[in-house]
């Protein structure tokens, strides 16, 4: 069966000219930092965040792995968000690696503001581990693609500088955040200390993120990942593909947020289910509870008629709009879901 896929935007696969470029790509090894083509796209990164380096990882937990680690010392809190990716989708890295706890904070939107993080910061003391650095998540995630507030973000940063506290944002999205807000990344960056950002998400690449920072950080990330395991070698035919989704791919995330934005609509309309008004950026929760299906098998009968969606609790769905989704796609997807949410209302699954 050809599906419509909308797990996620980590699915899609690399353009023509992206493969184009992988073939043809100019190659060395990059643990000696002989690879032209990584080079190029670490320079290009840095240059794009306003940022003296870059760093070329496999994956954007390693990235996050590697940022959470080159600011924090074992023994140290991190604050963030409670439905942070870095504390409930990496494996508990942050503890594992960098011998930090998370100390979670519950923003609605999964935006924090400096009050918020204030009162949670802690000095060492008889009973306390101290806080060692904070993490903000742009676009959120699990909050349905949400954007951060341009002057919140300032204001975070300059208020947790004041206290000798750096900012670490994963910024997975954060060419979407760009994108929904019409501003550059290096604006949305430019008081964060280190900020990973993912090429193989809404980018497009087969594979790959970065992390962008101050040089002396990224030195330390280079050796923290060898550590990991993330030290490649002909990384330049990943690199290929990373260049054409960073240069040309941010221009097009528009259209991902507009068919975000129509499908949350077409569902409204849908009896038995509440999606997320007006989703910010590529990322819709929809609620399914009311046509007697839980999510799961809400998720099982689509797969059935041929829509890939997960379910993400007992009653919601997340899908996500990409590249490799059209608006026709969209509608698709739409008229399954409806004719799902209509079967279920009159004969509920069983099984
Ligand atoms: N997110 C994936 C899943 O892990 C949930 C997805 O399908 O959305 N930060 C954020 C905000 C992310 O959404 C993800 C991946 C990562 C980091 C990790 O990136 P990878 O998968 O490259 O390790």
């Amino acid at each position: 069966m050809n599906f419509i896929d909308l797990r996620s935007d980590t699915v899609t696969r690399p353009t023509a000219a992206m493969r184009a470029a992988m073939a043809a790509a100019d190659v060395g090894d990059d643990v000696y930092g002989e690879d032209p083509t990584i080079n190029q796209l670490e320079r290009r990164a840095a240059e794009i965040f306003d940022k003296e380096a870059a760093l070329f990882v496999p994956t954007g937990t390693m990235g996050n792995t590697i940022g959470i680690k080159v600011h924090t010392e074992h023994g140290q809190e991190v604050i963030c968000e409670s439905r942070a990716h870095i504390l409930n989708y990496e494996l508990s890295m942050m503890a594992w690696f960098a011998g930090c706890v998370a100390r979670a904070i519950a923003a609605e939107d999964g935006t924090l503001t400096w009050k918020q993080i204030r009162e949670q910061i802690r000095p060492l003391g008889p009973h306390a581990a101290p806080t060692g650095l904070i993490e903000v998540e742009n676009t959120h995630n699990m909050a349905g693609g949400t954007v951060y507030a341009q002057d919140t973000l300032d204001e975070i940063c300059e208020e947790a500088h004041k206290l000798g506290l750096p900012v670490h944002m994963d910024g997975a999205r954060i060419f979407n955040a760009a994108a929904a807000q019409a501003t550059t990344v290096a604006r949305i960056a430019k008081h964060i200390d280190t900020v990973m950002f993912c090429l193989s998400k809404a980018l497009g690449a087969p594979a790959g993120s970065m992390l962008v920072g101050p040089r002396n950080l990224i030195d330390k990330g280079r050796l923290y990942r060898k550590r990991l395991g993330g030290g490649m070698r002909q990384a330049g035919v990943l690199g290929a593909a990373g260049l054409i989704a960073l240069e040309k791919m941010p221009a097009r995330l528009g259209e991902d947020h507009a068919n975000a934005r129509w499908i949350a609509g077409e569902l409204n309309k849908i009896d038995g289910i509440r999606a997320d008004a007006a989703p910010p950026t590529n990322i819709v929760f929809f609620d399914v509870a009311d046509t007697g299906l839980t999510a799961p098998a809400f998720s099982d009968e689509l797969k059935a008629r041929g829509v890939l969606i997960n379910a993400n609790s007992a009653r919601r769905l997340r899908l996500l709009t990409h590249y490799d989704v059209s608006r026709d796609d969209c509608a698709r997807a739409v008229e399954v879901i409806r004719a799902t949410a209509a079967t279920a209302a009159h004969d509920p699954v069983t099984r």
